[in-house]
């Protein structure tokens, strides 16, 4: 993207979405919550993801497709429609649900989002190293869709990435 757009014209216009990001992270980890902050709508009625969901400003997938073996290969397929992919890591979580080095198979540009920040056991600096591990070699964001931590400045380096 060549020029700074603004949030307001990226929805105003047909031509606002040349490009696209695509949410990766394991089940119940924040990523639809997230999408619809960024896009400024209510969280409130999140229900699970069934499908792969191209409605929104990012292509949003369910969790299972990266936490089951045999779905992985649909995140593949899918992520050639996707200019960035964002890693989602709960900050809430020990765990992490991706091999070693996952997203360097990928040749996007892969940025990691931190989710889930305002929960009293968020654990920044340990999501971020899950993050590392996990092949995420771009910007890490910490957010929380629930207080809006973080969400304007992950949402203008979206609109302004330079890809
Ligand atoms: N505390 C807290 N909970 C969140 C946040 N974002 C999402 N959640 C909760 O996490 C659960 C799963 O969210 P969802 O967006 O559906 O996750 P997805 O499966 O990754 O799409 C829901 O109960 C959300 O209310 C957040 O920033 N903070
Ligand atoms: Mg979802």
């Amino acid at each position: 993207m060549q020029q700074q757009v603004t949030f307001r014209e990226m929805f105003n216009t047909a031509e606002s979405k040349p490009w696209r990001f695509m949410l990766v992270g394991g089940v119940a980890a924040g990523k639809t919550t997230l999408l619809k902050v960024l896009e400024s709508k209510s969280p409130q009625q999140t229900t699970k993801t069934q499908m792969i969901d191209y409605a929104g400003w990012g292509i949003d997938t369910p969790g299972e497709f990266i936490e089951m073996g045999h779905l992985r290969r649909v995140l593949i397929s899918t992520s050639f429609d996707a200019q960035i992919l964002v890693a989602i890591q709960d900050a809430t979580r020990k765990d992490s649900i991706y091999p070693p080095n996952y997203f360097l198979m990928f040749p996007q540009h892969t940025i990691g989002v931190v989710t889930k920040m305002d929960a009293q056991e968020a654990d920044a600096k340990h999501a971020k190293a899950k993050l590392a591990v996990a092949g995420v070699t771009g910007e890490i964001f910490c957010v929380s869709a629930l207080s809006g931590d973080g969400i304007s400045e992950l949402r203008t380096y979206l609109l302004n990435a330079n890809i």
